[in-house]
């Protein structure tokens, strides 16, 4: 890890969480939550202040699924078709837990995003998704069996920290971080106050060491890295979906619509995703039914059969992140970039992740939108960071 260019905020920070931690380590700390958070909420000012001057729903052609086959030549043309997608069956007997997701092409990416530009089409595949979140009951089954440890339940490593002496990493304990929500209104430029890394925090200890997942076996697991999403998914049988896969998972079949679900936010008053209401980050009012994670399913499927893709946890797709990478993909089953690039924190790997969070409020991150990125260090956790898995179908025989 290098140093963060933020270095007021990270001076700031290692004051706070040296108090905290009562060592000389604070710093470290500090720039471990910049790199979880930044990495995730880092960019939603800008999203928010282009969000704002959105047309809204009007913009937005929903699309039934067209059988023209014809493409748009202009994706700012609302009365654009909508590319044709696959109504192909399953091509064999689902996985346990999985729905099948039908190929098809699809207009992928948000104008009001900088890096989510520009809307492109994009075809996929079909594949197999996990119809939610994994959760802390399918996580155990992977401890149980494997007796694998995740990142924020291990000790700093050195190869994260090339600039620390490794001494100065022996004394730190394992920890992630965790949303600590303040008791009023605070400045929404600086997240060091509503994040702390909290020594015993990981995924058994979601908001510290004196907090467990009993009772909260079907919420999704949280405090994962990448690489623990990617170790469960080798283990499973099953990958991490591109993020390609994802977004059209994600849209469940409407065209460029500005939500998982359709135009409106609360058809029929009702909510369709865990996310945050009230005054971020000191006021949640709970409209939707939770303040933290909800149980995964608790809100309506989209149109592909796939629970929670907007809010409750963000989830890691297999990607690189780079905020430009759509004006150079490729158009079909997009892998991602080799590498990553992130201008905010050059030097520092980011994989995307996607979909928001139960942190999302409108008033401030607006990324349970299907078209909006989010992006994290590989081998940072968070308390708001989760996964699902996706899997290819067998070739046939
Ligand atoms: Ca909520
Ligand atoms: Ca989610």
């Amino acid at each position: 890890m290098s140093q963060t260019p933020n270095d007021k905020n990270h001076r700031k920070s290692a004051r706070r969480t040296d108090r905290a931690s009562g060592g000389s380590a604070g710093w470290i700390w500090a720039a471990a939550i910049v790199l979880v958070v930044v990495g995730v909420f880092g960019v939603r000012y800008w999203q928010l202040q282009a969000a704002s001057s959105s047309a809204g729903d009007a913009q937005v052609a929903v699309g039934a699924n067209s059988a023209s086959g014809d493409e748009p030549a202009d994706p700012s043309t609302a009365q654009s078709s909508a590319p044709p997608l696959s109504d192909a069956p399953a091509p064999e007997p689902a996985p346990q837990g999985m729905v099948w997701v039908p190929g098809g092409t699809f207009w992928m990416g948000n104008n009001e995003y900088p890096d989510s530009v520009p809307e492109h089409l994009v075809e996929v595949d079909g594949f197999w998704m996990d119809e939610h979140e994994v959760t802390n009951a399918e996580f155990a089954k992977f401890v149980e069996a494997t007796g694998y440890r995740t990142v924020a339940e291990l000790p700093l490593d050195p190869k994260d920290f090339p600039t620390v002496p490794p001494e100065q990493l022996g004394g730190i304990k394992p920890s992630s971080v965790v949303f600590t929500p303040p008791p009023g209104p605070v400045p929404l430029d600086d997240h060091l106050q509503w994040w702390q890394m909290i020594e015993g925090a990981d995924w058994r200890h979601p908001t510290g060491p004196d907090s467990s997942i009993e009772g909260l076996e079907d919420h999704p697991v949280v405090h994962i890295a990448w690489r623990d999403a990617k170790a469960y998914a080798d283990w499973a049988g099953k990958r991490l979906p591109t993020e390609a896969e994802w977004e059209f998972a994600a849209r469940g079949g409407l065209d460029r619509a500005e939500y998982c679900w359709g135009n409106s936010l609360r058809p029929g008053a009702q909510w369709q995703a865990n996310i945050w209401q009230g005054r971020f980050p000191s006021q949640n009012t709970e409209d939707d039914g939770f303040h933290h994670t909800a149980p995964v399913g608790k809100f309506a499927a989209n149109g592909y059969g796939l629970h929670d893709m907007s809010g409750n946890v963000w989830e890691w797709c297999a990607d690189w992140y780079q905020p430009n990478y759509y004006d150079k993909s490729p158009k079909k089953n997009p892998p991602g970039p080799d590498s990553s690039f992130d201008p905010q924190e050059p030097g520092i790997p980011k994989r995307v992740q996607r979909g928001g969070s139960f942190m999302c409020a409108d008033s401030y991150c607006r990324a349970y939108r299907p078209g909006a990125r989010g992006k994290g260090d590989p081998s940072s956790a968070a308390g708001h960071i989760g996964f699902r898995c996706a899997k290819s179908a067998q070739p046939a025989k």
